[in-house]
């Protein structure tokens, strides 16, 4: 984000990826905290996005969604604006980095830094749930269902070596296979706390940039620890200190390179005294 870009944010409301339907509910209680203002942030929402009724299987429903959503994402880009996507589930980054992709118009490859206690890269063929949540970087990368990968595009949107996770302390054998396979660089845990959190986030930036046109960052809330921060739909224990990812996403401050940012599954029906919702808007300030 340069310096002073103005800021749309764009709610999501998904919910039907997830098994839990509550943070269908976060974008439009975000929005009423106000929690993505300070300051110096001229963020103005552009309205919250829901899924439409009656659409048909959870797939349906959310390619039709994600393709509203990559349209309003693609449009922000080209009016110069910085987009901070809202949700909802994380199925809605099948959308938002869609909508990324498409705005690059083939003048390079997309970097992603994908921030989660989770994988998110099952298919049909692995997941535990049949949650679409834990799909979309699978999806993203062109594995899993035609509807979620042809999305906007029939190409894959992101290459596996322009994509690296971080904070991740629970997954399935079947999406981590995919990911070793696809020789995506995951860092966990452990590891954040034997290099501590600055040294990886920077490792991360180098690989989202590296031969990349741009990149963005995918925060989901559980990567944060439970105990601190409840409000989130998957929870995890063990996981990051708000502060000190704060500290860290300083890093990308006034970074032009950063494309996008979008921060999911604030489920406010776990909140408690606002803690996670206060913790989604510090870590958006970040940033700035
Ligand atoms: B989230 C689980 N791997 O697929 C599955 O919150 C959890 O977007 C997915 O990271 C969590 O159902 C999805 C068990
Ligand atoms: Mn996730
Ligand atoms: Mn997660
Ligand atoms: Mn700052």
């Amino acid at each position: 984000m340069k310096a002073t870009q103005p800021v749309k944010v764009i709610g999501v409301a998904s919910g039907v990826g997830a098994q839990d339907r509550g943070c269908e509910d976060g974008p439009s209680i975000l929005r009423e905290l106000e929690v993505f203002r300070g300051a110096d942030v001229t963020a103005v929402w552009g309205g919250v996005l829901r899924p439409k009724a009656g659409a048909g299987s959870a797939v349906s429903v959310d390619a039709e969604l994600c393709t509203r959503l990559a349209k309003q994402v693609r449009h922000t880009l080209d009016e110069g604006r910085f987009p901070l996507v809202v949700g909802g589930d994380h199925s809605c980054a099948i959308g938002t980095w869609s909508g990324v992709h498409r705005w690059l118009d083939g003048r390079g490859p997309l970097g992603l830094i994908w921030i989660d206690a989770h994988m998110d890269s099952h298919t049909f063929a692995t997941t535990p749930s049949g949650a679409l949540h834990g799909m979309p970087l699978a999806a993203l990368m062109g594995y899993g269902e035609h509807e979620l990968t042809e999305l906007v595009e029939h190409v894959p949107k992101l290459k596996p070596e322009h994509v690296c996770l971080l904070g991740v302390r629970s997954f399935e054998e079947g999406e981590a296979a995919l990911l070793h396979r696809l020789g995506v660089r995951v860092i966990g845990m452990q590891e954040i706390r034997a290099r501590g959190l600055a040294e990886v986030l920077a490792e991360a930036m180098s690989i989202a940039r590296n031969g990349t046109a741009g990149f963005g960052v995918s925060l989901d809330l559980d990567v944060l620890d439970p105990a601190e921060e409840p409000g989130v739909g998957s929870p995890a224990p063990g996981g990051l200190h708000c502060h000190e990812l704060e500290q860290a996403l300083h890093q990308l401050h006034g970074d032009p390179a950063l494309l996008a940012m979008e921060i999911v599954e604030y489920n406010p029906h776990r909140d408690r005294d606002h803690l996670t919702a206060r913790a989604a808007g510090a870590l958006f300030r970040a940033v700035l």
